[in-house]
């Protein structure tokens, strides 16, 4: 059975193209052909088409969308993915003669259902198209195709093997605005190219944001320059968790990420903790202490004993500068402010400190974003609350919800990718308990939390905190395979959540993972292929 089926797509691949690409080297591997079902996150409909296949050769071409420079930008990406293991050139042109096999990234006509990060990718023998309203769409959509091309197609140097591609049609678009992952560059630096290196495998799941946590009581991670001493000194050597992770973000730096990231769909979220969380800050301008005297850095991994001083009119205007900086240097509609255990600081002054500096992220053209504290703030009606509660009550978040607050999800003991996986885990901590990936993903952002209306949820986040983590393969022993299971929740319609065909995805994608060496952690929950 299955050879006839191998024997007949190479058959329908050799009528349709030219004898060149039948007599280019192949078939040396089984020529398995992944199933249109098998993407991470679901789509929302996948319809395969027997008879249908396509098969990706030297001749291939991708087209993109004329007249259009962020579709080339896509079809470019597209390519450079696909070259190392296909050893194929794949021309990036805006128009392709018919008789070549064409991969077409189009902009427009696509169903109005689709938005603008969904996309329709049709696959039969002469081609694959992909269709989106907007460039973040095409950029979806050939995420997906990636997926659905064998698991040696992420091989850094050239497989022999025929590249199939099963037939028929996806249609796609997500279930939440807000897609989002976290790193906190505070308590251990992470340099730019990790970051970048993050953000490509993030957005292979169509995790559309990437927060970042810079600064807390063990470091400040980014240039400020009417504050120069906040990354000279809070960045500077000994910061970090054991004093182990210095290091801060220049401007050109940040910049430079944003840029890379926005060519990946994904928006940075800068995050300034505030009034609690400040230690460094304080260390390096004592006048943001009330007695004026520097407090001694912090190595350690205690949480709740820093505020800044409320009633003192140099926090605002240090708070401002930094709003202001932070939010000239930032294309995204967010700014967070973190307010979170604000444990140093009293409730009343807690509330003071919210009425005057949530209302300045919106004088700087910001969207104000903070831990689910602020929801304490009648001034954070315009806000976005990031839940991070391991409760399913909290009537505080419900009663900001009905006056406007916007709330992403990310409670603590399902998406905190910092968690232990179970008491053996060497990394994480487990303040909120063990987090294993069906933990993850067996759960609903939109009924998570008692009496909160779907409609307040914009969507949902995995945080990963930093304290035990130092390089990039921490990062990726803590977040995969768990990010994939919080990228599904964002995405996929809440008709498609099911464990036992997450964890067949999952298992399925391990060998992606292994084929360019990233190091997850291999869950006995998971049979890996
Ligand atoms: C908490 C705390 C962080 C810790 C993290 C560790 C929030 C919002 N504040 O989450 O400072 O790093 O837990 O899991």
């Amino acid at each position: 059975m299955a050879r006839l089926a191998v024997t007949r797509t190479l058959l329908v691949a050799a009528l349709a193209v030219p004898a060149a690409t039948v007599a280019a080297p192949a078939a040396a591997a089984p020529a398995t052909i992944v199933p249109l079902t098998s993407v991470i996150p679901a789509p929302v409909e996948a319809h395969p088409i027997a008879g249908r296949d396509f098969r990706l050769g030297p001749l291939t071409v991708i087209r993109t969308q004329p007249g259009s420079a962020a579709a080339r930008t896509v079809g470019d990406q597209l390519a450079r993915a696909l070259r190392p293991a296909t050893g194929y050139p794949l021309p990036v042109l805006p128009v392709a003669p018919r008789v070549l096999p064409t991969i077409s990234l189009l902009l427009g006509a696509a169903d109005a259902r689709l938005g603008d990060e969904g996309y329709r990718l049709g696959v039969d023998r002469t081609g694959i198209t992909i269709r989106a309203n907007q460039p973040a769409g095409l950029f979806a959509g050939t995420q997906t195709l990636r997926q659905l091309l064998p698991h040696e197609i992420d091989s850094p140097t050239t497989v022999r093997r025929p590249w199939t591609v099963a037939g028929g049609v996806i249609v796609d678009h997500p279930r939440f605005a807000y897609r989002g992952a976290m790193l906190d560059l505070a308590r251990h630096f992470h340099t730019p190219d990790e970051i970048k290196a993050y953000v490509d495998e993030i957005s292979r799941f169509k995790i559309n944001h990437l927060h970042l946590h810079l600064a807390d009581d063990q470091g400040w991670r980014i240039q400020i320059d009417s504050w120069p001493r906040l990354a000279t000194v809070g960045g500077g050597p000994g910061t970090g968790v054991d004093g182990a992770g210095p290091g801060y973000l220049t401007k050109a730096a940040y910049r430079d990420l944003i840029r890379y990231a926005a060519t990946r769909h994904v928006t940075i979220v800068p995050e300034i903790d505030m009034p609690g969380h400040v230690n460094a800050a304080q260390v390096a301008y004592p006048e943001l202490t009330c007695d004026g005297v520097a407090p001694p850095p912090r190595t350690d991994t205690e949480v709740g004993y820093s505020s800044l001083c409320i009633g003192s009119e140099t926090t605002y205007r240090f708070v401002e500068d930094v709003i202001r900086e932070l939010a000239a240097l930032t294309p995204g509609p967010y700014l967070h402010i973190g307010g979170d255990e604000a444990h140093a600081t009293t409730d009343a002054d807690y509330l003071t400190f919210q009425r005057r500096v949530l209302p300045l992220v919106a004088k700087y053209g910001k969207t104000a974003y903070g831990w689910n504290e602020i929801a304490k703030s009648p001034a954070s009606a315009n806000a976005v609350a990031q839940y991070w509660d391991t409760a399913t009550t909290n009537p505080t978040v419900v009663a900001a919800a009905a006056r406007g607050t916007k709330v992403v999800m990310s409670p603590a003991n399902r998406a905190y990718l910092d968690m232990k996986y179970n008491p053996g885990t060497p990394l994480g901590l487990s303040w909120a308990g063990y987090i294993e990936v069906r933990t993850a993903y067996d759960w609903d952002p939109a009924t998570h939390v008692k009496n909160l209306p779907a409609s307040a949820i914009l969507g949902v986040e995995a945080p990963l905190w930093s304290e035990t983590l130092r390089d990039l393969a921490d990062i990726e022993f803590m977040a995969f395979p768990r990010l994939p299971a919080i990228a599904e929740l964002g995405w996929s319609p809440a008709s498609s959540h099911n464990w036992a065909s997450f964890a067949a995805r999952l298992g399925g994608y391990g060998p992606r993972w292994d084929v360019h060496d990233i190091n997850f952690y291999r869950s006995p929950q998971i049979s890996w292929d």
